[in-house]
């Protein structure tokens, strides 16, 4: 009928849950990614699409997705993101009403959550930007540091010790790639499972560094394992040391934790509408 305008497409929370079903089916169907799950490079996506914000500029964070544009997509820290973003491009192609940065991040809740993590409550809102909003190189944090790096760079985003140390648990999670970030191995022996199992080896093994010609960085006696110099920053700092020992003893602590700094980290800057947070049931 002329002069009336086409209806506009209001999804709801059951399209949502349709995007996790399908970012969770296609977990299950491309198990040959490197250990057996792109779950672990989809988390890396979601954090560095949300780990851009600053507090004080209120610019960066989830909203907008700009590292589909270069510059961002270039920086190094986004070394081998194109990988979690092009696992996602057909479920983008499926589900066309969905912004790229909800998608990025409710993909990131999807993996957490199909890796034996805890719930990750998550709710829409965000809107795609352009190349305008593209944030500036440096934001990310630089893994040859240390604690004050660390304070620095989270402290921006607007985040305390006890948090920085909640978000690092992320590293019983999936590695590093030589010719992604130039560091190379698996923190734990478990990389496609969310477990405290950082925080134990933490503690419980010795650390040493590795003689290699790459980038520092420390391995364990089996040397199967890694540790970057800002992981080994949360066992010589004694604030941050306080809640690694609290994570390594108890899981549910930090699963508690961990799923309540996610939240706050992916949610960083968006301009939400919707203040109900909805819970998605992981898929057997
Ligand atoms: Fe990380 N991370 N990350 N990380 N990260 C790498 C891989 C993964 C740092 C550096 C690296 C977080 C914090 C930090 C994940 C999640 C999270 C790699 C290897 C480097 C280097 C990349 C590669 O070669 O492929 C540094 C430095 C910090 C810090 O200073 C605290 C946080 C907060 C998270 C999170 O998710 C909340 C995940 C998952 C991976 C594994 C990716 C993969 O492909 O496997």
């Amino acid at each position: 009928a002329a002069g009336i305008p086409a209806k506009e497409f209001v999804p709801t929370q059951d399209d949502y849950v349709k995007i996790y079903n399908e970012v969770a089916k296609r977990l299950v169907d491309f198990d040959e990614y490197d250990d057996g799950s792109y779950g672990p490079v989809l988390v890396r996506l979601a954090w560095h699409a949300s780990g851009t914000y600053d507090v004080e500029t209120k610019t960066g964070g989830s909203n907008g997705a700009t590292m589909r544009f270069q510059p961002e997509s270039d920086h190094g820290a986004n070394a081998g993101l194109k990988a979690a973003r092009d696992f996602l491009e057909p479920i983008k192609e499926k589900f066309p009403w969905v912004s790229y940065s909800d998608l990025w991040t409710l993909a990131g809740v999807c993996a957490l959550q199909q890796m034996g993590g805890p719930v990750i409550p998550w709710r829409p809102g965000r809107a795609d930007s352009d190349i305008s909003a593209c944030t500036p190189d440096g934001r990310l944090p630089d893994a040859s540091k240390e604690h004050k790096h660390l304070r620095a760079i989270f402290g921006r985003m607007g985040f305390n010790d006890q948090e920085i140390v909640a978000l690092s648990g992320a590293h019983a999670l999936g590695r590093c790639h030589t010719d992604r970030s130039g560091f190379d191995g698996p923190w734990t022996f478990s990389p496609t499972m969310l477990t405290n199992d950082y925080f134990k080896l933490l503690v419980s093994e010795k650390w040493n560094w590795k003689k290699w010609n790459g980038p520092a960085q420390y391995e364990d006696k089996s040397k199967a394992l890694m540790m970057l110099p800002t992981d080994m920053a949360l066992v010589k700092d004694k604030e941050f040391k306080k809640w690694v020992d609290k994570y390594a003893k108890d899981q549910d602590v930090f699963f508690k934790d961990f799923s309540e700094v996610i939240v706050k980290l992916f949610e960083l800057g968006v301009p939400f509408k919707q203040d109900e947070r909805w819970v998605f049931k992981a898929v057997e």
